[in-house]
């Protein structure tokens, strides 16, 4: 009987590391660890202004998550902090695009028509992982969007995730399970937990993790140890986001986003015709702009 290999730590690299470098590791395990991504005062921030919500004991019910943990969504309208040091990121930004970006070409009449979809936000929320928490069931966040693996291609995933951990995250307090180069597997393969490495971070370090790659939240066997992370999910701008950010985020708050925070929450349509209102930008709702008439291309 042989035995089996450990699975290898997920690397990890400085946050002044060149994208190049991110998106190389990335794009060869299906994961990634930035180091100090974010301050311990941006992390402070976030904590703070989160905080009125965590202590309204809130839970979700879902099965997907175990009945000690808690989330609190729709960050993008409570959390500015989030919003700035993790949305308008530019490290987190290169990523993303580079990821989800959808540019495809097409005829016109005689003319040939590039269009360039940017990517959304898709969910933004975060998980307190209490003591006791049984593990999430190994999956890949894709699957929302109904997504299909049958190229070995580390790119086919409409799906980006920004795990940033507010706490320690330990193997014992409930670290994700990774199942490195899973991004590159077809649909029947089946992942083990045998298979498993640990997201384990400082506080301020962040995951980056492809929507194609296998994973779920790990069993927290502390007393009293809390693992917390704010989970932000991106996605291509031709697919709908998983959590609806038109209701997450009211049109009074998102008033107050500054203009690429809203794109990215869908408040400009993406080219040539996906998501508009009464034929032009919904940002024309929320924005000073006189862009009546303007053209959607
Ligand atoms: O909490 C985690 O580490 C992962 C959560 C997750 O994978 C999910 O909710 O989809
Ligand atoms: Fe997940």
């Amino acid at each position: 009987m042989g035995s089996i290999t450990p699975p290898r730590a997920v690397e990890a690299l400085p946050a002044t590391s060149a994208s190049e470098k991110i998106l190389e590791i990335l794009y060869r395990d299906g994961a990634v660890v930035i180091k100090n991504l974010l301050s311990l005062d941006s992390v402070a921030e976030i904590t703070g202004e989160i905080k009125p919500y965590m202590d309204a004991d809130y839970n979700s019910g879902l099965e997907v998550f175990a009945k000690q943990t808690k989330t609190v969504c729709g960050l993008a309208g409570k959390s500015p902090a989030a919003v700035k040091s993790i949305l308008q990121n530019p490290n987190v930004k290169t990523v993303v695009n580079d990821v989800l970006s959808v540019t495809t070409e097409s005829w016109w009449g005689d003319a040939r028509n590039k269009c360039v979809s940017p990517p959304l936000l898709s969910s933004f929320f975060t998980v307190r992982v209490g003591p006791g928490s049984a593990r999430q069931g190994l999956h890949r966040d894709d699957q929302d969007h109904h997504a299909t693996h049958t190229h070995g291609d580390p790119k086919e995933t409409t799906k980006l995730g920004c795990f940033v951990a507010t706490s320690k995250v330990t193997k014992e307090n409930g670290a994700t399970e990774i199942v490195l180069g899973s991004h590159v597997w077809d649909d029947v393969r089946k992942p083990s937990v045998d298979e498993v490495s640990y997201g384990e971070m400082d506080t301020g370090d962040a995951l980056l993790m492809l929507g194609n790659c296998y994973h779920g939240a790990g069993a927290n066997v502390t007393s009293d140890s809390f693992r917390s992370v704010v989970v932000t999910l991106f996605c291509k701008g031709v697919y709908r986001s998983e959590e609806n950010q038109f209701l997450a985020v009211s049109q009074e708050q998102a008033k107050k986003l500054d203009p690429e925070v809203q794109d990215l929450l869908g408040w400009k349509a993406s080219a040539p015709f996906c998501g508009w209102y009464d034929l032009g930008h919904p940002y024309r709702l929320i924005r000073e702009v006189d862009s009546v008439g303007s053209d959607l291309f």
